[in-house]
């Protein structure tokens, strides 16, 4: 019996949501709400320490971190493999997948609360409210605290988009050398999975066009897993921020730089 804790909208859940549909398990939805803070009560915190989502139940115990995750369920569910044959090869998809973890996992956190609607549960707090939320969480309270109430300084936005074109860089390599359609050739692998629903939020954003000249490689790639049915599962309505906050002008085909004038002068 497998369950998982998530979020509608989070990219870490998306991560394990897609392995197991690709991968055609059956599992239990058990869809936490992140503006209410069910990650932080008590209970899941006993599950998951961290005090994030997405947390794994298999036969009651709980298996945490989203790559770590997606690495078990590959491994105890064999006949849709999402792991390279040879050694070789997995080296090389854990090495990206450690990539992830470090780079873009991050990154795309600082767009998404500051253009994609997320900074707004904190802005409707008061003060007080404020510092207990962040006081909560174990491990998040100093991204918290550098958002604040007003958002993030632009050296981060900068940095955080600088690194999404250093991630889809990577991408584009690999799509080279392994010869696509998927990041390490032609089996679709947890590289694929772990990296997807993070560009995918960036094009929901309007990021679009970091990568789309530079690396279109990178944009059929993408076209190409959303296509996918299994993808279609797991971006069940409201998975995406332009669902979540329809007032926004988000989604795929807009372009953040004509909502947010600062971004048009950095891009030049
Ligand atoms: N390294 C963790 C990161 C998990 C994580 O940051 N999850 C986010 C959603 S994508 C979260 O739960 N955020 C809760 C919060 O910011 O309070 C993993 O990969 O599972």
């Amino acid at each position: 019996m497998l369950e998982l804790y998530n979020f509608a909208q989070s990219t870490c859940s998306l991560k394990v949501r897609l392995a197991l549909h690709e991968k055609g398990i059956d599992w239990v939805d058990r869809v936490l709400v992140s503006k209410n803070q069910d990650h932080l009560s008590d209970w899941y915190l006993k599950l998951n320490p961290n005090g994030v989502v997405p947390t794994l139940i298999h036969n009651g115990t709980p298996v945490i971190e989203s790559s770590v995750i997606v690495q078990y369920l590959d491994e105890i569910f064999p006949p849709v493999s999402l792991t390279p044959p040879t050694p070789l090869a997995r080296a090389e998809m854990r090495a990206f997948l450690a990539f992830v973890d470090a780079v873009p996992t991050p990154a795309v956190r600082y767009p998404s609360f500051q253009y994609g609607g997320l900074i707004r549960k904190f802005l409707a707090m008061t003060d007080a409210e404020f510092a207990e939320s962040v006081a909560l969480r174990p491990l998040k309270g100093e991204f918290y605290k550098r958002m604040g109430r007003t958002g993030f300084p632009r050296e981060d936005i900068d940095r955080a988009l600088a690194d999404i074109v250093k991630t889809a860089g990577r991408m584009d390599l690999l799509l080279e050398k392994n010869g696509g359609p998927f990041l390490m050739g032609e089996q679709l692998t947890l590289a694929d999975v772990a990296v997807a629903p993070l560009i995918d939020r960036m094009e929901d954003l309007g990021f679009a066009y970091l990568w789309e000249s530079r690396y279109p490689r990178v944009a059929t790639w993408l076209a190409d897993l959303q296509a996918r049915p299994a993808y279609g599962q797991a971006y069940y309505p409201g998975s995406r921020l332009s669902d979540q906050f329809p007032d926004l002008g988000l989604g795929c085909g807009t372009d953040a730089r004509e909502r947010q004038p600062e971004l048009a002068a950095a891009a030049e």
